[in-house]
């Protein structure tokens, strides 16, 4: 069987990243795009002369036409711009809107059969103006931001039980960033609630608490300390491990943007909830019952990404 054709479009950060985690796990071939064709082109040739020394075969190159995505598997998308200083968030909106709807054209007519991840920000609207422009069904198109907060949010409680990440499992929904919504109850070690831990004596609720608060605000804690850019090893490897489930067929369950039809009582807009991938893309949308306090929380989250779009479609483009 032919390797598989991810097509990585955004050779930045993230971009460059993802292109050598699909070369260590050999999940199949990489064409890197981006408006600037040198450095996707560059990233690539690096990449491909680590394989023999970590023993893959994965092709790679740089693009910067559309035509090089055809028939991609896989798209993950993270083309954009950051945010400058003196730029407003309606002025990134519009500018990485503007570059979402050109990607969104170009796998239209490339790769309309890929399995399409968004990572761009403001991811819940990125990933929904996305799957407008790209037509693509909504099971094929998802946003990343949930494995990636859901995955800090394990991280700390590791540290703080001084027991292995592996051991910490995490459910969080809504949108992406300091609108996520923590299920603590959901939330374990070893299959263990976070909130019998706490009667366990393990913790406490003002260090759980804490430790929700500096997840929620994680993106921002790196780009204090990078001082330019921001996070991009733990986002690229939660696109991979998105990516690996599609691919694979796996049928993970991992929070992830999607459009919601009635689900959790909400509809037309990308929101994080637990999903199952699979090799037909989103397979399910997990519902849990939520306590009033989560039901109000996940209400605020949609809230927040709601009026973004409102805001949104108000700039008219
Ligand atoms: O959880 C999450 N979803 C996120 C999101 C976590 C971390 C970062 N997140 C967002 O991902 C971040 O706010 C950015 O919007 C994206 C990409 O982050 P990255 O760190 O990779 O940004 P870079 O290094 O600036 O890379 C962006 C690339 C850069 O090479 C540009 O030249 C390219 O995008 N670019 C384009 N490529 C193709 N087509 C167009 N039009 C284009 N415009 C810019």
């Amino acid at each position: 069987m032919a390797r598989k054709k991810i097509a990585l479009i955004g050779a930045g950060n993230i971009g460059g990243t993802l292109a050598h985690l699909i070369g260590l796990k050999e999940l199949g071939d990489v064409v890197l795009f981006d408006v600037f064709p040198g450095v996707a082109a560059g990233k690539a040739l690096d990449i491909m002369q680590s394989g023999p020394v970590d023993g893959f075969d994965s092709a790679m190159s740089g693009a910067g036409d559309y035509s090089a995505i055809a028939g991609a598997d896989v798209c993950i998308v993270t083309a954009g711009f950051p945010r400058m200083p003196g730029m407003s968030r309606d002025d990134l909106l519009t500018k990485n809107a503007e570059v979402i709807a050109k990607v969104g054209e170009g796998i239209k007519t490339y790769a309309p059969d890929a399995f399409v991840i968004c990572i761009t920000n403001p991811l819940d609207v990125m990933v929904w103006v996305l799957q407008q422009k790209s037509g693509l069904p909504p099971e094929k198109v998802v946003g990343m931001a949930g494995v990636l907060d859901s995955s800090r949010f394990r991280l700390f409680l590791a540290q703080e039980f001084g027991v292995s990440v592996e051991d910490v499992t995490a459910f969080v929904l809504g949108g992406h960033g300091d609108t996520m919504v923590p299920l603590t109850r959901y939330s374990t070690v070893a299959g263990i609630p976070i909130p019998d831990l706490i009667k366990m004596g393990w913790t406490t609720q003002e260090k759980i608490d804490a430790i929700v608060t500096r997840t929620a605000n994680g993106g921002g804690e790196i780009v204090k300390l990078l001082e330019k850019g921001s996070a991009f090893y733990a986002p690229a490897a939660s696109a991979i491990a998105m990516a690996e489930s599609y691919l694979l067929d796996k049928k993970r369950v991992l929070p992830s943007a999607v459009l919601l039809n009635g689900e959790y009582g909400q509809s037309g807009f990308y929101v994080g909830v637990p999903v199952v991938i699979g090799a037909k893309g989103v397979e399910r949308i997990v519902e849990v019952q939520f306590t009033a306090e989560e039901k109000a929380a996940f209400e605020k989250s949609c809230d927040a990404v709601k009026k973004l779009i409102a805001d949104f479609k108000k700039l008219g483009v």
